[in-house]
This record gives structure tokens, C-alpha cells and sequence, in this order.
């Protein structure tokens, strides 16, 4: 006879993960457990990672900074694996699944994919590692879901590069050591691996944020910096290369939803079972169960997309529709599981003694960064119809 479903993992995904990938699971949920999870909420008050650079070093301990990259010092996984430690990682928080994507998916990818042979030896074991903090410069003030309209320029001055411009809302931006900053130049789009102690370059902290507070966010200022010919990407060209980069990052993001959505409704089950109104506990009540159906379907829904997308992928069959889908579909899946954990919650559901108005407002954030819903419903509109309604 087949087993009742487990209410956590109700369609038994996890019991389809390979052997490596279980243990990957474990490793990244019992560091998630010890060294993050009691942290979170002081870290989300405060607005900001007190020690970004320890923790650069215990995600570099841990392996999962550019950990689906070959090479270099990095662990080369699958993606799935990939995938399984950004779904830890957000169950924790979106802040810090953030931290990981940004480290290997934007700025350590874009080095190994366009870089040369000595950006690579210079950059990428130490940024596996955790000793250097990458961010990456692809948003603009006036620029964001039409990156191709940047002003961020960077001419020729006999052999060097100058680069002028302003980049915003870059996460790490003022603890990176390095910046993979895009700018237009004659040739199209090109990517500059950037040191941030170069002249000419600074980071201001954004201050006041609602959501995403774990987390630091940046302005980067380029006034004249100067590089040496060999600072751009060599295999960089056009916009595509930016782009390409991005849906490595989307593809954590389709996996940390599902994370940050399985959260959210362990809590909302959790305490539902415990908090007792009209002489019985609330998980009696129809309505209640209603809202917990609908999150264990949105949960597991959004964990077959990201297992099937990441299974896609490692068999090198992965489009980046595939990927637009996933993304757009799980983080409305999130949202919707966090907003109804958070009414089961009460008004308990507003503080942070409990994570999910935390991760509420999170997935505000995830739902606008690399590609907000809108652009991403415009991607598989054109996918499926063949008509561009971008402009
Ligand atoms: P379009 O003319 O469609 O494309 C220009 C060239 O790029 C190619 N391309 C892609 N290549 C790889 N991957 C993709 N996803 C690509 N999308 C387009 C395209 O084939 C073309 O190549 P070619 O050779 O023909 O020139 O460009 P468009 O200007 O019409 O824009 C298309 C659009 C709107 C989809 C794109 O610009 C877009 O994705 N906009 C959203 C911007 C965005 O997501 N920004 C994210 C910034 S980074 C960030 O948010 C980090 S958050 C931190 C974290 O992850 O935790
Ligand atoms: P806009 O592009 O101005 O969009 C505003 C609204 O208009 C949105 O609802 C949008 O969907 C809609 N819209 C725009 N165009 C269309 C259209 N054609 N059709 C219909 N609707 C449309 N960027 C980086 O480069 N690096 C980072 O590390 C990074 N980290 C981030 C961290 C945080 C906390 C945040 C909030 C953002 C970060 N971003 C980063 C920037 C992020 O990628 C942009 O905010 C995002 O691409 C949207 O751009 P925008 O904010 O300028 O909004």
C-alpha cells in the first residue's frame, strides 16, 4: 500500500534526488539551520548584513559560490544541486539566496564565461572561496527592464578603457572587491571586470528598504576610471552577453521561491495546528484548510516546475522560456502562499517572531529583480504567440 503523502514534502519530490544531490540538500539545510536561520530576523531588522565578508567565507566554506561552475576551484555540480542549495538558502531568507546568486551566477559566471584565461586565474578561486565579493552592474537609474538603453559608456584612450556612468540597486555593490560592470561602447555592449579600489570608482549603500533588508544594496558611481585594455570581457559582445548571464540567476531564483513558498506554509501549518480560537485549534477550520491546500498545491506545483526546469537543464535542453516560465509562475506561487501564511498567522503574522510577512515583502523584491513580471509574462507571450510586445 502506498504511504500517505509527507505534509512537507507532499509529492515526494525530494525521494527522485540522486544520492550527491540529497547530501547536497542536507549540507546546505544543516548550515542554513545553525548558522543562518537564528540570525535572520535581527539581520532583517537591522537593514543589512552585519558581517558580509564572514559570511562570503562560510558560503565559500560550504561550496555553494559558483558551485555549478567548472574549474577555477569550484565544486562543478549539476544544476539541480544548483538549484537545491538556493532553495535552502531562500527557505531561510530571499536576502541570502540573493548573496549566492549574485556571487556565481552573475559575476563569477560572467568571468567564466567571457573572461580570459588570467581574469579567470585571478578572480574566480578566490571568489569560490569567499575571500572576494563580485557584484554585478547591468541596472541603470533610468535603465532597468530596457537594459539596452544605457548610458553607461566606456571609450578607448589609446590601449585603456574610461568608464562614465551610473549603475543602481546592485546588490553587494559596496562590499564587492570586484564589479562586472556593463557599458555601451562602439562595438555594442561589452562587460569590464572592474576592481572597486580603481579610481574613479565609488559605492553609496542604499538606505530605507522595505524589503530585502538582508541584504545590501548599492549605487555605483564610474567617473573616469581608468582600466587597462585587457579590464573588458574578451568573449563579450552585445547585449545578449548580459542577458545570457541573467538566466542563470533566474534559474536560483525558480528554485528559492519554491524555497521561500515551503516556508511559509510549514509556518502557517505549523502554527494553524497550535493556535487555538473558538475552543479548538485553527487548522479545524474549513477555511483554514482551504488556505492550506492551496499552499500545498502552489508548494509543490512550484517544486515540480523547478525540478523539471533544472533536470532540463543539466540534460542541456534548457531554453531560456523555460526559464521565464519558471520564474514567473513560482515567484506568484511564493507570493500568494506567503500572503495567505501570513493571514493564518494572525496578527503574530506582522512581527518578526515569525518569518513570513519577513518573506512577504521579500518576494516584492524577487518579483521585480531580474526581470519583473511583467517582462517575463512578455517573454512567453512572444514565445507562444511569435509577436514582441516589448515596445
Ligand atoms: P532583445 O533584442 O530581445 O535581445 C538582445 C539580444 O539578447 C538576446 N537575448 C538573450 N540572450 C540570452 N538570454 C536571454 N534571456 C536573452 N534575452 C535576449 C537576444 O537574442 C538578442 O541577441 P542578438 O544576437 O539577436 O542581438 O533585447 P530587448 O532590448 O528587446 O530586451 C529584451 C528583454 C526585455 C527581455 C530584456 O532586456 C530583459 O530581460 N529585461 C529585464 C532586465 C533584467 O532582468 N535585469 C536584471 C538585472 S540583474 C539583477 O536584477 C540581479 S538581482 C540579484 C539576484 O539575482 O539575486
Ligand atoms: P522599470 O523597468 O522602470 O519598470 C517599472 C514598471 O514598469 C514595472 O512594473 C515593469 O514591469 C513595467 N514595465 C517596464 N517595461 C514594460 C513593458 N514593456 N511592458 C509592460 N510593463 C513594463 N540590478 C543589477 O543590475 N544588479 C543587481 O545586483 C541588482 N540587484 C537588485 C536588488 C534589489 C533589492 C532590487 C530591488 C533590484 C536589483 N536590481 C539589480 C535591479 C532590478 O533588476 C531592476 O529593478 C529590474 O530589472 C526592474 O527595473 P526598474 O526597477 O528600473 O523598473
Amino acid at each position: 500500500r502506498p504511504e500517505a503523502p509527507d505534509p512537507q514534502d507532499f509529492l515526494a519530490l525530494d525521494a527522485t534526488l540522486s544520492a550527491e544531490e540529497t547530501d547536497i540538500r542536507d549540507a546546505v539545510r544543516a548550515f542554513a539551520d545553525r548558522e543562518l536561520r537564528p540570525h535572520i530576523a535581527d539581520w532583517f531588522e537591522a537593514g543589512t548584513l552585519p558581517d558580509p565578508r564572514g559570511l562570503a567565507k562560510a558560503f565559500g566554506d560550504l561550496g555553494v559560490l559558483g558551485m555549478h561552475l567548472q574549474g577555477h576551484g569550484c565544486a562543478g555540480t549539476n544544476a539541480v544541486a544548483y538549484g537545491i542549495a538556493c532553495r535552502e538558502l531562500e527557505a531561510v531568507d530571499s536576502g541570502l539566496r540573493s548573496f549566492v546568486s549574485v556571487q556565481g551566477s552573475l559575476a563569477m559566471f560572467a568571468i567564466h564565461r567571457f573572461g580570459s584565461e588570467e581574469q579567470k586565474s585571478t578572480w574566480l578561486a578566490r571568489m569560490a572561496a569567499g575571500e572576494a565579493i563580485g557584484c554585478f552592474g547591468l541596472t541603470e537609474p533610468d535603465s532597468g527592464s530596457d537594459p539596452g538603453s544605457m548610458r553607461t559608456r566606456a571609450r578607448r584612450d589609446g590601449s585603456d578603457w574610461v568608464l562614465d556612468g551610473t549603475k543602481m540597486w546592485i546588490t553587494n555593490g559596496s562590499v564587492a572587491d570586484v564589479a562586472v560592470v556593463w557599458a555601451a561602447t562602439d562595438e555594442g555592449v561589452r562587460g569590464f571586470v572592474v576592481p572597486t579600489d580603481t579610481p574613479g570608482f565609488t559605492a553609496n549603500t542604499v538606505h530605507r528598504k522595505l524589503s530585502l533588508r538582508a541584504s545590501i544594496t548599492s549605487e555605483l558611481v564610474l567617473e573616469g576610471v581608468r582600466l587597462p585594455a585587457d579590464a573588458v570581457l574578451p568573449h563579450s559582445a552585445g547585449l545578449g552577453s548580459p542577458l545570457s548571464c541573467l538566466n542563470e540567476a533566474r534559474f536560483g531564483i525558480v528554485w528559492g521561491a519554491a524555497g521561500a513558498a515551503r516556508a511559509c506554509y510549514a509556518a502557517a501549518l505549523d502554527y494553524a495546528t497550535t493556535r487555538e480560537q473558538f475552543g479548538g485549534p485553527i487548522a479545524g477550520f474549513q477555511l483554514t484548510q482551504r488556505k492550506l491546500a492551496d499552499m500545498v498545491l502552489d508548494v509543490n506545483q512550484a517544486g515540480l516546475t523547478a525540478l523539471r526546469i533544472g533536470r532540463l537543464k543539466d540534460a542541456g535542453d534548457c531554453h531560456r522560456n523555460h526559464i521565464s516560465l519558471g520564474k514567473f509562475g513560482n515567484v506568484a506561487a511564493a507570493q500568494r502562499v506567503a500572503s495567505s501564511a501570513r493571514s493564518v498567522h494572525g496578527a503574530n503574522g506582522i512581527t518578526l517572531e515569525y518569518p513570513v510577512m519577513r518573506h512577504m515583502v521579500n518576494l516584492e523584491t524577487v518579483a521585480t529583480y531580474e526581470g519583473t513580471e511583467e517582462i517575463h509574462a512578455l517573454s512567453i507571450g512572444q514565445a507562444v504567440t511569435g509577436v514582441s510586445a516589448f515596445r
